[in-house]
Formats: C-alpha cells, sequence, structure tokens
C-alpha cells in the first residue's frame, strides 16, 4: 500500500550516529546504508513542510550503560564527543529538532520518549503518525516505536532505513515480530517517502 507523508506526519531519525556506524565504538554492521535512504525521506519531509526530529544517544563519560561500569555495551556517544555527532553524510536540516536521550549517568533508555519532550513537541504540532528509521533496530529503533505505539500514535517503521546489532542471531527478527503484534507497520520506504 503506498503512502504520501501528509499532514499530522512526523519523521523521527534514531541515532544516526558516528559511534554506531561502521568502524564506530558500538558499529552496526551497514549502519551506513541507512543514511542515503534517510535522506531522501528527510528530503520529502522537507519538502511537505512536516516536521522532522533526530534522536541522539548523548551520555555522559561514566554512563551506567559502559563495561567499566558493569553494563552491557563498550564505551559510546559520550556527549560533544565525535562520535555523538550525527553521521557526517546525513542531510539533517536546521530545521530538524534534536532530541537528546540517556543522558542521566545512571538510567539508560533505549527510547526517544524517555526522559525527554519528544511526545510534547508532537503533540504541540498535531503529529498522529511517526515515520522511523535508524540505529539500531532492536534497542533503539525498537523502543522509540513501542513508545509512540504507546502514546496512540501510528507507527511506521523503515525496513530498509534500519539495522540492528544482533548481540543474538534472531534479535531483528524477533523486535520485528514484536513491532508487528504491537500494531506498527514495518514498509519500505519507497512506498512511504517515494
Ligand atoms: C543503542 C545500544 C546502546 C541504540 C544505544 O541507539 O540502539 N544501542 N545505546
Ligand atoms: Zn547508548
Amino acid at each position: 500500500m503506498a503512502t504520501t507523508p501528509q499532514p499530522g506526519d512526523a519523521l523521527i531519525i534514531v541515532d544516526v550516529q558516528r559511534d554506531f556506524l561502521p568502524g564506530g565504538a558500538l558499529g552496526v554492521a551497514g549502519g551506513d546504508a541507512v543514511v542515503p535512504v534517510l535522506n531522501h525521506c528527510i528530503a520529502e519531509f522537507l519538502r511537505r513542510g512536516l516536521p522532522i526530529y533526530a534522536t541522539r544517544d548523548w551520555h555522559p563519560s561514566e554512563h551506567c550503560s559502559f563495561r567499566e561500569r558493569g553494563g552491557p555495551w563498550p564505551p559510546h556517544c559520550v556527549a560533544g564527543s565525535p562520535g555523538a555527532q550525527f553521521a557526517p553524510t546525513l542531510t539533517l536540516p536546521g530545521s530538524a529538532g534534536v532530541v537528546s536521550k540517556a543522558v542521566e549517568p545512571e538510567a539508560d533508555a533505549y527510547s526517544g520518549f524517555e526522559g525527554t519532550d519528544l511526545a510534547a513537541r508532537l503533540h504541540r504540532h498535531g503529529c498522529r503518525r511517526v515515520v522511523i528509521g535508524g540505529l539500531a533496530t532492536e534497542y533503539c529503533v525498537r523502543a522509540t516505536a513501542l513508545d509512540a505505539r504507546k502514546l496512540g500514535l501510528d507507527v511506521i517503521v523503515l525496513e530498509d532505513a534500519i539495522r540492528p546489532v544482533e548481540v543474538r542471531r534472531g534479535d531483528a527478527e524477533r523486535a520485528l515480530a514484536e513491532l508487528r503484534a504491537g500494531g506498527v507497520r514495518v514498509a519500505n520506504s519507497r512506498e512511504v517517502c517515494g
């Protein structure tokens, strides 16, 4: 089913940051491949005057999710560091809303809604549906999409604009099944953004 971005839609780009690209501190295989797909969607949303948000993992240097603190991850996306910058080839317009998350040392936050004002900003713009892409599928994309559903939004996740970490094989497939079961539409970007 083809759709085009329309009033009430917002684009949410999740954590497309240098540390999540191949070669980064927590590099996601093929993570760089989401950038051109998202750039096309950005252009379409921009052309239609629709809001665009970009979340970023923005940790303090001693974040509890880091291995030296007993967490599951190597240090990554330390606030203000080069690794925390958005992917250099991501064509984010100046009008895009930046949402920093997981900024507290003692709590992790995979969802772009957790501890942020993203819900309020979407509400203020009259958003009823969000189109989501970014990194990584089974962590921040999954959590952001499920939270958006909890807020009563229609949610489309762009299957060609996400990539998984896959700590265990099958994690991405399980996450997509969970999203679908939760009422999220998983669609190709060409169906949604042309
Ligand atoms: C993420 C692992 C740790 C993500 C963030 O953006 O999916 N994954 N922190
Ligand atoms: Zn993180």
